[in-house]
């Protein structure tokens, strides 16, 4: 066999290697939620025919010749029986496109269909574009909403880093054929993190919105918005309300944003978000949960306080390091897959159950705002613990003290 093709099967099998990996959840976690033990997708989960050209005559070396640099940010759905994710795939050219891949299991086996999406453009067409959040509508469309970036027509002559973020729309029926409306329009002039909520409120169309001044920097926006719109095409919110607000001194106290659609339970909407602080390592992203009410998706009922996932281990590090950040989630009966991206490099699942989530919002305190608060919260937790170790059945934990 020449050297071309011995190099080939074992890049193939190293690929196949890689996809059939089993994927279990690792023991002892918090008790909220389990993380897989593996990342779900990363950029060696691409096709090698999507990075190599495989004509020996071409490419007589075997070389990559268009890299992926990296693969996060799915939006999820469960369709037709199938786990389809909606990948965030970024060449070593730093351009984000978007491609599916498929398992029959929630956290290992994804492979990615043969073409990644061409994604039709609007007139103003997008230099990048990332993080879809997928969402069945109760009007029949799947629509795909996401994250669309231009250069600023107004930087300054030789700024060739400002960018303006505005929330992109598709819609299809089958994740194949795409149609593309409209960016979003709202009030504010830079837009992340637009998702659509699943039904219908007072017979229109709602919006989670981001609302920013900037790029990065959110000013007077940031929070997590909401907003209301007749119409998909175009879809136009006039006034932009706060549902979830970003907070001195907390895991969201730079910015936050929705993540994917909420899921609908007897007690409430629940939401799963991310939340951004600054430190001297640079900013980090951490992932949160709170519930709406039912009637009234725009009005939380329950805030838990801190975090329900942070980047631990390998997750911190990456080309963004210190980041876990989700916008697909898939409700599996009473089921919940999590699916995160860590450090903007490759994707990770956790699961957990619907009803532990509603527990996990209902019953952890909300945060206190003051670190004094904070100890009376935890004091009053100690003090009913110790009463009950007190008792026979706890005798056992007296060892752990
Ligand atoms: O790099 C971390 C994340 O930064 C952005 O999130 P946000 O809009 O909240 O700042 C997004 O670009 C996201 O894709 C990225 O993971």
């Amino acid at each position: 066999m020449s050297e071309f093709m011995n190099r080939l099967k074992q890049l193939s099998e190293n690929y196949e290697t890689l996809v059939a990996r089993k994927n279990a959840p690792a023991q002892n976690g918090n008790g909220v939620f389990a993380r897989y033990e593996h990342p779900v997708i990363t950029n060696e989960h691409t096709p090698l025919y999507w990075r190599y050209d495989l004509n020996p005559e071409t490419n007589p070396h075997l070389m990559e010749r268009i890299g992926v640099n990296a693969a996060f940010n799915p939006g999820a759905i469960r369709l037709n029986g199938k786990y389809l994710l909606m990948v965030r795939v970024e060449g070593v050219d730093r351009k984000s496109f978007f491609a599916v891949a498929e398992s029959d299991k929630p956290a290992e086996g994804f492979r990615f269909w043969d073409y990644p999406v061409l994604l039709p453009e609007t007139e103003d067409p997008d230099i990048n574009v990332y993080d879809m959040r997928l969402v069945q509508h109760e009007d029949g469309w799947i629509y795909g909403l996401f994250c669309s970036e231009r250069k600023d027509p107004n930087a300054r002559p030789g700024d060739t880093s400002s960018a303006v973020a505005q929330g992109g729309i598709v819609r299809t029926k089958d994740l194949k054929t795409w149609e593309r409306l409209p960016d979003l329009k709202t009030p504010s002039p830079q837009q992340r993190n637009v998702v659509l909520h699943p039904e219908f409120v007072d017979g229109k169309y709602a919006f989670y919105t981001r609302p920013q001044d900037g790029f990065i920097d959110t000013g007077a926006g940031g929070g997590i918005g909401w907003g209301l719109s007749d119409s998909m095409n175009p879809a136009v919110l006039e006034q932009e309300t706060l549902v979830d607000e970003k907070k001195y001194h907390t895991i969201k106290e730079v910015k936050n944003g929705q993540g994917a659609a909420p899921i609908k339970t007897d007690r409430g909407w629940l939401h799963i978000a991310h939340g951004v602080r600054n430190t001297a390592a640079g900013l980090r992203y951490v992932i949160y949960a709170f519930m709406t009410d039912l009637n009234q998706p725009d009005k939380v009922i329950h805030s838990p306080a801190g975090h329900l996932i942070a980047p631990e281990g390998i997750e911190r590090v990456g080309d963004v390091s210190n980041v876990v950040f989700c916008n697909g989630v898939i409700q599996d009966g009473n089921d919940v897959h999590i699916y995160y991206a860590s450090s903007d490099t490759r994707v990770h699942a956790a699961s957990t159950t619907v009803e532990k989530l509603v527990d996990y919002c209902m019953n952890t305190p909300e945060d206190p705002l003051r670190s004094r608060a904070c100890v009376e919260q935890r004091h009053e937790l100690i003090r009913r613990n110790l009463e009950l170790m007190e008792s026979p059945e706890y005798r056992f934990l007296k060892n752990s003290k």
